[in-house]
């Protein structure tokens, strides 16, 4: 099993709130924030929808009952599900040539090669799981919904990213402001299988553990406009490699328009940028490349946060 274990070195001091040392102690890194629920919020597609939240019920006990180590358990996706994941993955064929970045080209090919991508079917958690451990020691585990920027962020220090395994409503197959399974998937999962991007990820994690709420508040910046909205160069070009971007096509139109203002990416300017998760975002951030952006974030992060030494290890890839 690929295994991340994480010891404070000794005497320092290991700072005060509490932190997971073990994949396994992600069990108590599951708390939800509440503002996007289709019960609560009127303007959700979901909030009439009975059947809608009954379904989005359902596919959440999954993730209350997840323990570490467990297999995740398969979904049958209704037709419905599997319509709306036809839609966004035929733009995503449309859009992918001309406006994403070559690391995530590259993996949706090998996606498609192992038979895992199609427009067809949903591909299950499980099988997402496997192709990313192969490639990078990453794994998924179900989320119920939009975790604690605290808890997420805490999860990618043990190369493990969180997953919502809900499908947005059928209604709004293009926009959805909160993370749906669609999001994971197309968004996030084929860059999770880049070793540079892989490796910037956790950085952002294991930078997390032990922050105050300030510091969190400043790493789920840096993490807004990198890992779900960023864009980086290529070639002269601007490409998308934001998640936000990526599974939902109205806003990367936007975003490589001559709209929204592009600044280049620095971390420690980035991390105070604030923004907003309601509307297309009207700033991004433009890194060089995944180095480069990674790079930065080590050397530069330093002067914003007081990090925790952290030690990790053993780590092995996909055994
Ligand atoms: N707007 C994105 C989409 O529709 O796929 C989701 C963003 C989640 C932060
Ligand atoms: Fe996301």
């Amino acid at each position: 099993l690929a295994n991340i274990e994480i010891l404070a070195e000794d005497n320092v001091n290991v700072k005060n709130p509490w932190f997971p040392r073990h994949a396994r102690e992600l069990d108590n890194c599951n708390h939800l924030m509440t503002k996007y629920e289709p019960e609560l919020d009127m303007n959700h597609p979901g909030f009439s929808d009975k059947v809608y939240r009954a379904r989005r019920k359902d596919i959440a006990n999954i993730a209350f009952n997840y323990k570490f180590g467990d297999l995740i358990p398969k979904i049958d996706y209704t037709a419905e599900e599997v319509g709306t994941w036809t839609a966004v993955f035929n733009n995503v064929l449309d859009l992918m040539p001309k406006h994403f970045c070559m690391e995530y080209r590259n993996a949706f090919k090998m996606l498609q090669d192992d038979g895992i991508f199609t427009a067809e079917k949903i591909p299950q958690l499980y099988e997402m799981s496997d192709f990313l451990k192969k490639h990078t020691g990453f794994t998924l585990r179900p989320a119920a919904g939009l975790l604690t920027a605290r808890d997420f962020l805490a999860s990618l220090a043990f190369r493990v990213f969180q997953s919502t395994q809900y499908i947005r409503h059928k209604t709004s197959p293009f926009h959805t402001p909160e993370p749906d399974y669609i999001h994971e998937v197309l968004g996030h999962m084929p860059l999770l299988a880049d070793p540079s991007f892989a490796q910037f990820s956790q950085e952002l994690g294991l930078a997390s553990l032990g922050a105050s709420d300030e510091e969190i508040e400043k790493l789920s910046t840096v993490y807004w406009f990198t890992v779900e909205f960023g864009l980086c160069k290529e070639h002269g070009e601007v490409k998308a490699y934001g998640a936000g971007l990526l599974s939902a096509y109205g806003e990367l139109l936007h975003a490589v328009s001559d709209k929204p203002e592009l600044r280049p990416f620095e971390p420690s300017i980035t991390a105070v940028q604030p923004y907003q998760d309601q509307e297309y975002q009207p700033i991004y951030f433009v890194a060089e490349s995944f180095e480069d952006a990674k790079d930065k974030f080590r050397y530069n992060i330093t002067t914003l946060i007081v990090i925790t030494p952290v030690t990790c290890g053993p780590y092995t890839f996909g055994i």
